[in-house]
């Protein structure tokens, strides 16, 4: 059970830092991960460019198919397991930690499949000459992931990077580990070759930055908080590398006056409390057209008060903790923020539970648009409720904030709602729902929620490159100098 990290086929222990991890249910230690040193980065590293300069898994695309398929498999015979060390590692109700595991290895068969159909293009040139444009891998990729959703942003990038045909090392949080531990594990009896994947353990200064500063690490992709993805892309700039950025939000949910009011406050809650509201997309701002004000407002305080929170191994929980005591400390913060601003504080902000990192959700009205808690990444059980009166002001408020990630539009005029969507700056917008991602449809936002697109042929494009291949079958005579 010491050997937690998987380098070049293995599963080794890792020698650098002990670190004791706690169950955020209970605030009780779990088990102690053992962390990779700057060393075993490196070795992991090294391994991922040998494994994809000397075998022929950049080639070999039936096998790098055949591989994904039998690891989604693999997903779905641990499903209860995965979803067991999910709850366990970061608090999310157990029946939205099995559809985590669902989606992960529904993603591995999209890009099992995806990867089958991708032909190189080729053109005729006006000289006569013949253009073929292959889209190849970068090499060594660098993949660093959150703790919000451990093994599912996990796959969201291994899937397509060993899929075009990469190498991967693969860092998960210092807090989230458990569930990459054990995917290592199955990669292990899958049969991948050596070096094709490697899993590291520990944090951003000693294992994450190993990986970004690497000359030869070709490509990040990273989903973690604005701040530090901004200090990866300075990073990475250094060395050029390929850079995709999925980042922070204050997403929107607009909800206009001929909705359905009953339907629309579960799907507020759904949108800004679901997992937590510790989600990239978590819709934290409630934007209510004026005449629905008062009647939507109470009808979303009086059911966010009926969300069941508690054990999150229970089937009936709706809601968890928090993933950490700090976590907890920053999100009442906020709430401390807010009243100081001059917000007014609906329900929430209350620890609650006997143990473990508790809080009841947050709903904030009688906010300005300058407030922090209407511009900060919160990233928990919080939200803020807005007001507008035409679509007009919709819009400038729902773009009123530096993110771009999401956006919700809540209307029975779909054709109205299209209108608004056109003219919201964000990279994924639901009419009429909120949070699905489809698989085959882009993810990713505008402004500083990130750079690139994952999932969806978008999601295999950023993990390879054109390469443009001019040829004459027979040479002809330049005559270009006058010798
Ligand atoms: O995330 P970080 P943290 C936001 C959210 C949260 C805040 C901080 O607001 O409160 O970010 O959370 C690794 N080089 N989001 O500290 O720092 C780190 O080890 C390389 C939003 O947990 O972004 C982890 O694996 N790697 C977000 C990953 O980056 C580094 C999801 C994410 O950590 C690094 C999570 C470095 N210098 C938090 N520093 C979203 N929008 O999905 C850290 N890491």
């Amino acid at each position: 059970m010491d050997k937690q990290l998987f380098i070049n086929g293995k599963m080794i222990k890792g020698e650098g830092n002990a670190r004791i991890l706690i169950n955020p249910a209970t605030g009780q230690e779990l088990v102690t991960i053992y962390e990779a040193t700057v060393e075993q980065v490196e070795m992991a590293i090294q391994a991922a460019k040998t494994a994809f300069s000397e075998t022929d898994w950049k080639q070999d695309k039936e096998e790098r198919a055949a591989l994904l398929m039998k690891l989604a498999g693999k997903l779905e015979e641990n499903l209860e397991e995965l979803a067991k060390l999910e709850t366990e590692n970061t608090g999310k109700p157990i029946r939205e930690s099995r559809l985590d595991i669902e989606d992960s290895a529904g993603c591995l068969k999209y890009y099992a499949d995806l990867l089958r159909d991708q032909f190189s293009e080729m053109m005729e040139q006006w000289d006569g000459s013949a253009s073929i444009v292959k889209n190849v891998p970068f090499g060594v990729t660098g993949l660093i992931v959150p703790w919000n959703f451990p093994l599912l942003l996990g796959i969201w990038k291994i899937a397509p990077a060993l899929a075009a045909g990469n190498t991967v090392v693969f860092k998960p949080s210092e807090l989230t580990p458990l569930s990459s531990i054990k995917l290592a594990e199955l990669m292990g009896e899958c049969g991948f070759p050596e070096g094709v994947f490697n899993l590291v353990l520990g944090d951003g200064k000693t294992a994450g930055e190993t990986i970004t500063a690497s000359e030869d690490v070709q490509k990040i992709s990273f989903t973690g908080g604005t701040d530090t993805g901004r200090l990866i892309n300075e990073q990475c700039a250094r060395s050029f590398k390929n850079v995709s950025l999925e980042l922070g939000g204050k997403s929107p949910l607009i909800i206009f006056d001929d909705t359905d009011i009953d339907k629309a406050v579960e799907w507020a809650i759904f949108g800004a409390f679901f997992n937590q509201g510790e989600v990239c997309v978590a819709s934290s701002r409630i934007l209510v057209q004026e005449d629905i004000y008062s009647d939507f407002t109470e009808k979303l305080t009086e059911k966010t008060k009926k969300i069941k929170l508690g054990d999150p191994f229970s089937e009936e929980t709706e809601m968890g903790p928090v993933i950490s005591m700090d976590h907890l400390r920053k999100i009442e913060s906020y709430v401390e923020k807010g009243k100081a601003e001059g917000a007014k504080l609906l329900t929430g902000g209350e620890r609650t539970g006997k143990q473990g990192y508790y809080l009841t959700p947050v709903i904030f009205t009688d906010v300005t648009p300058d407030m922090e808690i209407v511009q900060e990444e919160i990233f928990g059980p919080f939200c803020v409720i807005q007001t507008f009166s035409s679509e007009e002001e919709a819009v400038e408020i729902a773009n009123g904030t530096k993110y771009g990630l999401a956006a919700g539009i809540l209307s029975k005029d779909v054709e109205r709602a299209e209108r608004v969507a056109d003219q919201i700056d964000s990279g994924i917008i639901w009419i009429n729902s909120y949070h699905t991602p489809f698989v085959n449809a882009p993810w990713g936002g505008f402004k500083q929620s990130g750079t690139g697109r994952e999932l969806g042929p978008h999601g295999l494009a950023a993990y390879s490159q054109p390469k443009h291949l001019n040829t004459n079958a027979v040479m002809g005579e330049l005559g270009w100098y006058k010798f």
